[in-house]
């Protein structure tokens, strides 16, 4: 960990690279948007995980600075992409806890998107329901202002963190993404298989957009088909991809 620290603190942008998962419409086939996420090729550590990063990170709020370089290069690529293809579908960003203590993030991220000369509404931000609950007065006034400005918001790993459901309606929130866990359990167990239709039937009662997570098989895949309107995210359709085969898909 102390490695990590030191590391993070020398070579920020250095190695980094972001992939992209999309999250499929499977009435269609339709990527209806993708998330970011932060890839790291360290020359002496190797390829390191941001599950194992990040949370180090966080420790220090160095997570802050990471945050704001991946959302400085996901911009660019949105304006790229913009240029280049008429449709360009939504970006997910994962937010970092520590960045909910920072006042100027609102003014900070408006300033991104405006210099890439792109709109909010190009941008959807993740954040954790850990993070939500543990920075709940910052969370709500902070992402009602960022969802005013025309940004997206979307509550991640739901379901897995310390209980949000109480506050799910002050939330500011466009969007739930249910843990991987729960779509893993639902294909074994028929419990499991309720407790997730009673989600996916929360989100829409709520007008949430909804994302279930982790699908890696049709059978899968299969459980979903009566649910209504729905996107997936997980290996069975894409895996994080570089760049390049996003541009591919794209094509
Ligand atoms: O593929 P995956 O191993 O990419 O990601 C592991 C974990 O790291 C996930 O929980 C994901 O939310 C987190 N993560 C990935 N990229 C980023 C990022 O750019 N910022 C933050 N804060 N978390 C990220
Ligand atoms: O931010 P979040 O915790 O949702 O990050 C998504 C993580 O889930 C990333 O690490 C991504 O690589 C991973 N992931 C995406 N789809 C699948 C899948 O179908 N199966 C598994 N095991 N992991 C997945
Ligand atoms: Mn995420
Ligand atoms: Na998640």
């Amino acid at each position: 960990e102390h490695s990590l620290h030191h590391v993070l603190n020398t070579s920020l942008g250095e190695g980094l690279s972001l992939h992209y998962q999309p999250q499929v419409r499977p009435t269609d086939g339709k990527v209806m948007a993708m998330e970011a996420l932060l890839r790291w090729q360290h020359p002496k550590l190797g390829a390191l995980s941001p599950a194992e990063f990040i949370p180090v990170a966080e420790q220090s709020a160095q997570s802050v600075r990471l945050d704001r370089w991946v959302i400085e290069q996901v911009c660019v690529q949105v304006a790229l992409w913009r240029q280049r293809y008429a449709e360009v579908p939504v970006i997910s960003i994962n937010l970092s806890a520590p960045q909910f203590s920072e006042p100027d993030f609102a003014e900070w991220l408006l300033g991104c998107v405006t210099q890439a000369g792109i709109q909010p509404q190009c941008i959807k931000l993740e954040v954790t329901e850990t993070t939500m609950m543990a920075h709940k007065d910052n969370c709500v006034i902070m992402l009602g202002c960022l969802r005013s400005l025309g940004f997206k918001i979307s509550l991640d790993d739901f379901g897995t963190g310390y209980s949000a459901l109480a506050c799910l309606h002050q939330f500011p929130l466009d969007e739930l993404k249910i843990d991987r866990s729960f779509m893993v359990e639902a294909s074994q167990n028929a419990r499991a298989f309720l407790l997730l239709k009673t989600i996916v039937k929360l989100a829409q009662e709520l007008s949430l957009n909804l994302v279930v997570e982790g699908v890696e098989q049709q059978d899968q895949l299969n459980l979903l088909a009566d649910f209504g309107p729905l996107t997936v995210q997980g290996y069975y359709y894409y895996r994080p991809m570089p760049v390049i085969e996003v541009m591919a898909l794209l094509d």
